[in-house]
Order: structure tokens, then sequence, then C-alpha cells
């Protein structure tokens, strides 16, 4: 659907506003850029009051999506949301070395994840607990890399969805040179097999040198990758609008692909136009860069405290735009579902919680030997021996070596 021509000439008039909002004089001296109000070009389906609107562009792909599904997306909301309340809670309790919160980033997660197929791949940052779990990745297999014992507890070839990555923005080049493969391979415009890459990662990624070159060769290469950027609005305590003079889905433009900016607290635009992008990308339109415009309503991890730099009627007004709410409260307006079922996925939250903490506090210690035994695929004599030393070092203690 879309044409080289809609995304690189500018239209009529100034196209879209180039940024958001006029910057105060404060701002202006300060060296900040408006980037912060979700814009004109925001693609909302849901208004936060739950009121369903019409898109006469995205509409036609969530046309499946009556009250049923509707409840499937709501219940994926409250089960990942409540994981990772217990996740942030096991981390206060000693359980785990560090949480990364996606509590306010349920929608754009749910609606994204839901929008892939089996057959496509997914790589994430470190904070797509959502997106795992629309992966078929259960929340316990989350837990082991944030206690530090495990990179990874699924497959990432079973479940098509690529370990955690720390480094911010590595990803985007490995899901770009993966997305390259399956042009290569020939994997791209034959429905119903063809597939797709999405790569998730943060505002503040947009500034790494690893992902602009994703973009490069995504570009040259007609890489059918969607590029799914949640701009939680902070890169730890850095704004996004100190780090881009323009709204970042318009950077797209400048490397000759569609960039469309979603309201990321809106679980059915998000899966509306990340279905919208996949397709691109599988008929081989691709690539597609997807903002989707969020906020992060908790700390950045559990050793971050954001109340040192940011003002708390931020979050108060984050809060109106919850992306749980909002469907619940569209689901009751429109007599879409019974108060039985929000007790029943109330119950199942907390079943999933009791699971998981369990799991977590039963999670065995690895041995000690094991952080020699897996960096290298054969032996190798100097780690053997710093490794025996090690053993012998633990053997001193009370209780002996793990
Ligand atoms: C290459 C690299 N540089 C710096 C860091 C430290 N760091 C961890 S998270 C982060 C901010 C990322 O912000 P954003 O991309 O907006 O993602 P968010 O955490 O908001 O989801 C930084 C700078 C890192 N992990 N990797
Ligand atoms: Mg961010």
């Amino acid at each position: 659907m879309s044409s080289p021509e809609q995304w690189t000439h500018p239209e009529p008039g100034g196209g879209p506003a180039a940024t958001a909002a006029q910057p105060t004089k404060e701002q202006v001296l300060a060296g900040l850029r408006a980037t912060n109000e979700g814009g004109a070009e925001l693609v909302e389906l849901l208004t936060p009051e739950g009121e369903r609107v019409a898109n006469p562009e995205f509409d036609k792909y969530v046309e499946d999506i009556g009250a049923e599904e509707l409840c499937g997306l709501y219940r994926d909301m409250v089960l990942v949301r409540r994981a990772d309340r217990e996740g942030n809670a096991l981390q206060r309790q000693g359980q785990l070395g560090i949480w990364v919160p996606l509590l306010g980033q349920e929608a754009a997660q749910i609606g994204a994840g839901r929008a892939l197929k089996p057959q496509d791949m997914a790589f994430p940052s470190y904070r797509e607990h959502g997106v795992a779990w629309c992966r078929g990745i259960r929340p316990e297999q989350i837990l082991a890399t944030f206690r530090g014992t495990e990179h990874s507890e699924w497959d990432p070839a079973e479940h098509r969805f690529h370990p955690y990555t720390i480094v911010i923005g590595n990803q985007v080049l490995n899901a770009t040179g993966y997305a390259m493969g399956q042009r290569f391979e020939g994997k791209v415009g034959h429905e119903p097999d063809a597939e797709a890459t999405m790569v998730f990662f943060g505002d503040g990624a947009t500034s790494q040198g690893d992902v602009h070159e994703g973009f490069v060769w995504a570009a040259v290469y007609d890489a059918p990758v969607v590029f799914f950027c949640q701009n939680n609005q902070w890169a730890i305590s850095e704004p996004t609008e100190r780090q881009s003079r323009l709204p970042l889905y318009q950077r797209a433009r400048g490397y000759g692909f569609p960039g469309i900016r979603v309201d990321g607290n809106d679980v059915l635009a998000s899966l509306a136009v990340s279905r919208w992008a996949l397709e691109e990308c599988r008929s081989g339109n691709g690539p597609v860069l997807i903002e989707a415009f969020t906020y992060r309503m908790d700390a950045h991890t559990t050793s971050d405290d954001p109340t040192r730099y940011r003002l708390s009627d931020e979050l108060e007004a984050w809060k109106l735009k919850d992306p749980i709410e909002r469907v619940r409260v569209h689901l009751v307006r429109n007599g879409m579902a019974e108060p039985e079922f929000f007790d029943q996925v109330q119950l199942e939250a907390d079943e999933l919680a009791s699971e998981l903490r369990a799991y977590c506090f039963n999670m065995p210690d690895p041995p000690a030997e094991r952080i020699f035994s897996q960096v290298y695929a054969e032996g190798n004599p100097l780690l053997d021996k710093q490794r025996d030393e090690y053993l012998a070092y633990l053997a001193g203690f009370e209780g002996g070596a793990h």
C-alpha cells in the first residue's frame, strides 16, 4: 500500500508537522524539542476514554477483532502486567539481581506480539516481556536472565524469539542481518508462508550507530524487517526531546522507507499498524519503522530512582492513558464482557503470580564450574587451571563449593 513517493516527497503545505508543537522560549534556550506530544499523526483506534474511533486506513487490519478477541488482548495485558509486578517484587526480596519493568508498555507489546505469525522472527531488547508472552514463553523462563543464572532460558529457534539483548541497539543489526537472510533465501513474497522480522528497541537506542547502520542496510537490501521503536519518553534519565529534533518516526523518510507513529497505549492500534507493517515486509515492501508512542510508568530498572529526574505529575497524566483501563472501559460500556470475565482474569493473574513466586524460590543455583565450562566449545588449559583454583578456593568455605 505504500509507495516510495508517498514517503520521500513532502506533501504540499509542509506535510506532517516537523514537530508536534512549537517549543517554548525556555525549551529553545535549553536546546529541547517538543516531541513529547502524540501529535496529529498518531494512529489511534481506541481513545484513552475507551471510545472506538474509525480509521479508514487501519480499520481493515482489525476487522476480525470482536468481543472475544478483545477480551483475549485484555487478558494478555493483565497477565503480563501481573507477572511484571511480581518480577519487580521478587527483585526487592533479593531473589533477582535486577528487574526491568514493562509497566505502561503492555499495549504496544501485546499489539505487536499478536501481529506476528509463527514463522516470523522477533528480536527483543530487555523489556519485552509482553512480546515474549505472545511468543509462547512463560514468565518463569525470563527470571533466570535477571537472576544471572542463564543467558536465555528459551530456545530462540523454537520460539522464533531471540535472547534478550542488553547492549543498546545491537539487536537491530542482528535483526537486519536475519531479515536480509530471509530475502536471500526467498522467504519473502510467497503467501501464506512468507516471513518477516520484527525488532524491538527504545527511543534512546535510536541515538546509537548500530540502529543507523541497521536502517541503512535494511533499506538498500529491501530487508523484510519492522523496526518497532517503543518511545517510552525516557532513556533512563534522558528525555526523548533531548535526543531528536523531530518525532522519531519521521527519521524513516531519510532512509527511504515508511515511518509511522502509533498510540502505543492502544492495543488495537498497535495490532493494526503492526499487522500492516509486517504484511508490507512479507510481501517485499519492507522495511518499515513504527514508533509506538508510550510511557515508561515505572523506573528504568530496579536499580534506578526516577524521582531524581522526573516530576510525578507527568506520571499522573499518563495514568489517565493507561493501556489496560481503556480496553476494560470499552468492553464494559459496550456490553462486550460480563463482570465474571474480569473476575476470572483476576483469578488467573493471582495464580500466575503465585506460580511465578514458587518457581523463583525453588530455582537451583547453577554449579560454580559452569562459569568456566560454557566459555569455549572445547577445553582450554588456562581456563581449566582457573576453574581448579576457583573450585579449590570455594571448597575452603564451610559447606564447600556449590
Ligand atoms: C551500548 C550501550 N550503551 C549504554 C548502555 C547503558 N544503557 C542501558 S539502558 C539505556 C537507555 C536505553 O533507553 P531506551 O533505548 O529508550 O530504552 P528503554 O530502556 O527506555 O526501554 C542505556 C544508555 C547499554 N546498555 N548499552
Ligand atoms: Mg526509552
